[in-house]
């Protein structure tokens, strides 16, 4: 892609590196070259990374060279590595401070030089990335003296890819792994998007679908291993580890066994001899990520066997290479009738998963969802996070905007995970928030950390609405440091990938800040999640998944709506959280509004915490959502000429497309609602 098309279409992402006007550039302006005498993967690309971001922004090619103790630069370099200005920069304070990607940057104050040290080649690489991010948000860089180690050993994107081309939940064009039942040949794009997740923090990718199909299985055999290698070879000079998403069946769809019983030592020794050819190929190959017994994908069941024989299995194989099994645990049932009110899906995660507690290998990590039904809008946090306290847990959250409107409606989900991370479990007492759960330190677990779907396809973007490259670079961000808040992180990528005019940063953020609640305002209110068209799940239906095999009810008639999940008169999930949290949760009186038709079943005539009925909220909050989601045209139209032409346009259209739909939104609920009711809006406005 040639520069001018890439400033034009967001391309580059955050790593646009807007040059920097010449009454900025003065502070940046004296390094001469680059000092770096290692040869590692990573370390080559970090050099490279900084040439190219300074030669951007600085408009200077920086010669790289071993040695430049008498010059200004930028030195970088492995504790003990040969770099001598790394080695006089540190001391041994500072060199203990540092974990395994962790990185210090430090001015030195004798020659202004710019010293970037770590113990490993990728904490080279983060350090890099995060000096670019600092010039390219126009701080100062005279005075460093910084020290970052990731709060979260696991940084993971899961990529929902099949070799036909195809993403499952992708709203942003094809993959760009595979085409025509191969993996791509031309992997540039690739690589491109390896920078992008190594620059945000990201440290793991899976590449296929946790739905494995019939040519996905075959990724294990010798017809595709050659290709997944050069794919891993390419996310190793980023410092990104990769794995394989596997069906638990391979032993009997690829490897002639007639049983894939975790307990048959003929399928034990498969899985071993599977593992020893993938590590022969890729020798460090991240592991296996498992969809078992979930939405019809094979797994122990069919045998008897539970989730701890399952995954321990594949851990056994993986053992011997310090591979993982990443094991999911949105296991429900999906073929329920919906005339049965004692099955609650909300409940089954923790049901299946708590009972295990203690049975896994060290080498397994129970991948959670961040809340019990999956990825809507709003629902309360996944009450399995922090209840096993000798298993690994990781979270899991979903950046493709599956229900939270697939990338043409805006829709900044940063501050969701936010509130997710910072919900307090009571797991082990006070301070036993979500996000000392999944950083292991709460339990200290040998593995833990994020995983999330991506959002991304080949669309020239990456993610089809350019605003929700936020949600993909947040996210990353937020799995480097939870501590981080969703205002500085929604201002780093607005700088870096849009610009760093002071109108467009406010205006941006605005809107940013804003979208989620927009979203929420219009869509299925109160927490009680869905109302969406079944399949491709965009746009409302009421009653869509209302009569349905999965799980998803609303249970809405002309006295009421809502779930009753309490333990006194409910399904009892209420009772799956601890403490304060479950008291809270049982009380029709003490619910938070948000998630009330989660737990309860109430009258239309319920009085909220707001003071509204719960009739009268979901009327307002539609007729404001709608006019907040027009407000968004009119804010983004006001910074016409501070973007790219083709830029704005793009927004400006998914953003007519959100205004549009979002009164669709508002007219069937509304009308719905109305209907069932009959009680009418107190402000007498048009329902149909
Ligand atoms: C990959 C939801 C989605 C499915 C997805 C599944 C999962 O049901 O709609 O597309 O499958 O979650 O997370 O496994």
């Amino acid at each position: 892609m040639s520069d001018t098309t890439t400033q034009q279409t967001g391309y580059q992402a955050w790593l646009e590196y807007h040059p920097i006007a010449l009454n900025q550039v003065e502070q940046y302006a004296g390094y001469s070259g680059i000092v770096c005498t290692e040869k590692e993967e990573a370390i080559q690309t970090a050099v490279q990374e900084l040439s190219r971001g300074i030669s951007k922004m600085l408009g200077k090619e920086l010669a790289v060279s071993g040695n430049g103790e008498d010059k200004v630069v930028f030195a970088l370099g492995t504790f003990g590595g040969g770099n001598a200005l790394v080695d006089r920069t540190f001391d041994e304070g500072t060199r203990s401070a540092i974990k395994a990607e962790g990185f210090a940057i430090k001015t030195d104050q004798a020659s202004g030089s710019l010293v970037i040290g770590a113990s490993s080649a990728s904490g080279v690489l983060y350090g890099v990335f995060h000096l670019l991010r600092l010039i390219s948000t126009h701080q100062s860089v005279n005075k460093l003296d910084i020290i970052e180690n990731p709060v979260n050993m696991l940084r993971m994107i899961n990529q929902w890819d099949n070799i036909d081309g195809s993403i499952e939940r992708g709203y942003a064009g094809k993959s760009i792994f595979f085409e025509n039942n191969r993996i791509t040949t031309d992997l540039t794009r690739v690589r491109d998007y390896a920078r992008l997740l190594a620059s945000s923090g990201l440290n793991a990718i899976s590449i296929n679908n946790v739905n494995v199909h019939h040519w996905e299985t075959k990724f294990l055999t010798e017809e595709y291993l050659p290709d997944v290698a050069r794919v891993a070879g390419v996310f190793r000079s980023y410092g990104i580890k990769l794995f394989l998403s596997v069906n638990y069946a391979s032993p009997l769809e690829i490897g002639g066994l007639s049983t894939a019983d975790p307990l048959d030592p003929a399928v034990r020794e498969w899985w071993r001899v599977k593992a020893a050819e993938v590590y022969a190929a890729i020798p460090d190959f991240g592991g296996f990520l498992v969809k078992a017994d979930s939405e019809n994908r094979p797994g122990p069941f069919t045998y008897d066997r539970d989730h701890a024989d399952g995954s321990n299995m594949l851990a056994e194989a993986l053992k011997p290479y310090g591979g993982i099994v990443i094991w999911r645990c949105f296991v429900y049932n999906c073929k329920q009738d919906w005339r049965d009110r004692a099955t609650d899906r909300a409940r089954a995660a923790y049901d299946h998963f708590k009972p295990l507690d203690g049975r896994f290998m060290d080498n397994v990590i129970l991948q959670v969802k961040n809340g019990p039904m999956d990825f809507q809008v709003r629902e309360p946090v996944s009450p399995l996070i922090g209840a096993m306290e000798a298993t690994n847990q990781m979270i899991e959250f979903q950046i493709t905007q599956e229900y939270t409107g697939q990338q043409r409606h805006l829709c900044y989900l940063v501050p969701q995970w936010k509130e997710v991370l910072d919900f307090e479990t009571y797991a082990k007492g006070d301070g036993s928030s979500i996000k000392r759960i999944v950083d292991g330190s709460l339990y200290g677990n040998r593995f833990s950390g994020f995983a999330a779907v991506s959002n991304i396809g080949n669309d020239t973007n990456w993610t089809g609405h350019l605003l929700a490259q936020a949600n993909l670079y947040g996210y990353g961000r937020l799995a480097w440091n939870p501590e981080l808040s969703a205002e500085e992180i929604a201002e780093e990528w607005i700088r870096m990938a849009l610009g760093g005019d002071e109108k467009l940063v406010s205006v941006v953020m605005g809107m940013l800040m804003d979208s989620w609640s927009i979203y929420e305002a219009y869509t299925s209110p109160l927490g009680v999640g869905w109302m969406v068209n079944p399949d491709h799940h965009y746009g409302p239906n009421v009653d869509g998944y209302e009569y349905s095999k999965w799980g998803t009810y609303h249970f809405a008639d002309c006295h009421g709506i809502g779930v009753d999940r309490t333990k006194a008169a409910g399904t009892g999930y209420a009772a799956q959280y601890k403490g304060k949290n479950y008291e809270t949760y049982e009380s029709v009186e003490n619910c938070p509004d948000e998630l009330l038709l989660f737990f309860h079943h109430v009258p239309y005539t319920h009085v909220l915490h707001s003071g509204q009925t719960v009739i009268q909220h979901i009327y307002n909050t539609h007729f404001e959502g709608v006019e907040r989601a027009e407000q968004l045209v009119a804010k983004w139209a006001s910074l016409e000429g501070s973007v790219g032409e083709l830029v704005h346009k793009q927004v400006a259209d998914r953003l007519a497309e959100q205004a549009t739909h979002a009164q669709e939104w508002r007219d069937m609920i509304n009308t719905y609602f109305y209907r069932k009711s009959g009680i009418a809006d107190a402000l007498g406005r048009k329902i149909y």
